[in-house]
């Protein structure tokens, strides 16, 4: 089986994505399980084949323990750390090729805290995976936010420490022209570098951004673009975001040779 694990900013675009992609690995007949990972999703555009609200419901959790929504999602998460077996062996029980995995929409909550990761560890186990990090189209349409993107990107990677996809998702929000122009600041770091200065960012800022972009791209990598444009509605990018998916999985990275992450 391989893991796609679909993590990014609350409202990132995470659950249409998991919808999209899996309808298009579908339609190239490819078998595919859609995993709900979020104890919060109030509601889902596609039907989950394993969904963790069966196990831990973060409202119930909520009215339970009277907490508040943030709260009860950290809660949440953490309770499931109990049934991460359980949730593992229904994602096995599906016996697809694919397995995509959405996250909660609150990242900070889950992505960096010890829980989430160790989750994710446990279900994937020894299966090959990537992480499939999302940026809004809308946060990457000025220098200093696309900056501030990359980071957050790496700060992904670093804590996850799973190899990673990073896509600017709602790609359709943007016009031609723009991507065109977000893609030359990507490829030619002295572009972004001077886009920041001119935009008043301090220099070892725009410096440090410039690492970041290169630590998202390393040349020995297989994902060698640091940011890929893809559209959940009208399914822009979609091939091209599956090549790159199936490059890390075929390709010699993998998350077991990245320093184990601190366990509970
Ligand atoms: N234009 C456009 N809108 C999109 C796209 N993907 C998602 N959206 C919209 O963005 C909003 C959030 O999408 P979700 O997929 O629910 O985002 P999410 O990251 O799962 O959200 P949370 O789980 O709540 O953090 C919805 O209103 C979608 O209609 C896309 O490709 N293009
Ligand atoms: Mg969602």
């Amino acid at each position: 089986m391989y893991f796609v694990i679909v993590v990014g900013p609350a409202g990132s675009g995470k659950s249409y994505l998991v919808d999209a992609l899996g309808d298009w690995l579908e339609a190239n007949e490819v078998s595919v399980a859609r995993v709900n990972l979020d104890p919060a999703a109030e509601w889902l555009p596609y039907t989950p084949d394993v969904d963790v609200r069966d196990y831990i419901d973060a409202r119930t959790v909520m009215q339970k323990y009277k907490l508040g929504p943030n709260g009860a999602l950290v809660a949440s998460i953490d309770m499931l750390v109990d049934h991460a077996g359980n949730i593992k062996s229904e994602i096995e029980a599906t016996k697809t090729n694919y397995v995509l995995i959405d996250t909660p929409g609150q990242m900070e909550l889950f992505a960096f805290r010890d829980t989430g990761p160790y989750i994710l560890r446990e279900l994937v186990y020894e299966n090959k995976s990537v992480i499939v990090f999302l940026v809004d189209a809308v946060l990457v349409s000025n220098p200093r936010s696309l900056a501030s993107s990359l980071f957050l990107a790496l700060s992904t990677r670093l804590r996850i420490g799973i190899p990673q996809i990073n896509v600017v998702s709602k790609a359709d929000l943007l016009e031609p022209e723009h991507m065109e122009q977000i893609e030359e600041e990507l490829n030619n770091p002295e572009a972004l570098y001077s886009s920041l200065i001119e935009k008043g960012v301090d220099p070892l800022v725009a410096e440090a951004t410039i690492k970041a972009l290169e630590a998202l791209s390393p040349p020995e990598s297989s994902v060698s673009t640091p940011l890929r444009f893809v559209s959940s509605v009208s399914s822009y990018g979609l091939d091209d975001l599956y090549a790159a998916i199936q490059q890390v999985l075929a390709g010699g990275e993998d998350f077991l040779t990245e320093e184990p992450s601190p366990r509970l």
